[in-house]
């Protein structure tokens, strides 16, 4: 498979600790207090994200892969890509089914997953490389939020950007998102956009505060990597893990409350800092979206949406979008 599978790293020298440093430097400082959810995902956070995957309450990923099961032979019909971008690839499972579609169409050339985890592109990448043997496989190891040239890829180029990870960011990041990909794209590429969408709001709470508590593992998890990382002092214990439905904004909160008044120490940075008791550390924002409003601002970004797909109970939409 070697031939077939190349892996590109295109993350600067000390990407990790100097972008944690500033966004630990930036959020914990600030009220509220806040950290970006990228940094849940160690090996530990991705097992326990796995784990979440699975669970009776966590509807999105068993969703979205109803849609996937039942449109990629349309999705591989309609785009008839040569190249299958990824973002933010993680576990391969739905990546499959498009795969699979786009084998059997007869287009298909080349997979290009992009991630931050070295260690999951090629785990993945190799797997993919044996499963298709045809199939060149270009990983990227980049933050799509930073990078997000897509170089000499073959086209048409299908983006697929699952999962409703576009729920993480707040509106001005999703249009400047937007943008940048709109412009990054040639005419006949397109996107496929996974998104969560507003129902219920006990449904949604559910399920990002499970009953096994292991979404509340999963946030208390960027608590450890920072006691790891920057020397912290956090006692995870110390914090409750709190899902909440923002009405107004409509999306839920993930949030790490002190139950008592606490002073945590971060060495590396110099920092100490006071918790008041029941002060909340906001660790994601997961939006949830409609079709309107989603449709306007992707055209607001630069994009065109051609089809829109839920699942039978229209908890989840799959949508593919033109620059
Ligand atoms: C991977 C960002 C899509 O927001 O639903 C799951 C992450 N957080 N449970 C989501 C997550 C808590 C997930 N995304």
């Amino acid at each position: 498979t070697e031939s077939r599978f190349t892996l590109d790293d295109r993350l600067p020298t000390g990407y990790f600790t100097e972008s944690l440093r500033a966004d630990v430097l930036a959020g914990l400082g600030g009220t509220p207090r806040t950290l970006p959810p990228k940094w849940f995902y160690d090996k530990r956070g991705s097992d326990l994200f796995e784990q979440i995957t699975r669970l009776p309450e966590y509807y999105p990923t068993r969703a979205e892969q109803e849609i996937l099961e039942q449109r990629a032979p349309e999705i591989a019909e309609l785009t008839k890509a040569a190249t299958l971008v990824e973002l933010g690839s993680g576990s391969s499972r739905k990546t499959r089914l498009l795969l699979d579609a786009l084998t059997a169409r007869g287009t298909l050339q080349r997979y290009a997953p992009l991630d931050v985890s070295s260690t999951a592109l090629a785990e993945a990448g190799e797997a993919i490389c044996r499963d298709y043997p045809r199939l060149r496989v270009a990983g990227t190891v980049a933050d799509f939020e930073t990078d997000l040239s897509l170089d000499d890829d073959p086209g048409p180029r299908l983006l697929a950007f699952l999962g409703s990870t576009i729920g993480n960011l707040d509106s001005g990041q999703r249009l400047a998102f937007y943008r940048t990909l709109s412009l990054a794209l040639s005419g006949d590429d397109v996107l496929l956009l996974g998104a969560d969408l507003v129902k219920d709001p006990d449904v949604l709470v559910r399920a990002y505060d499970d009953a096994a508590g292991v979404t509340a593992e999963f946030d208390k998890n960027v608590l450890h990597v920072l006691n790891r990382e920057l020397g912290a002092d956090f006692d995870p214990d110390g914090f409750e893990h709190v899902a909440l439905w923002n009405a107004d904004e409509e999306r839920i909160e993930m949030r790490l409350r002190a139950r008592t008044a606490q002073t945590v120490k971060i060495p590396d940075l110099d920092l100490s800092l006071d918790f008041a008791q029941a002060e909340d550390l906001r660790t994601e924002l997961s939006c949830k979206f409609r079709r309107e409003s989603l449709t306007r601002e992707l055209h607001e970004g630069g994009f065109t949406v051609r089809h829109w797909w839920t699942d039978s109970e229209e908890r989840f939409a799959l949508l593919l979008a033109v620059p």
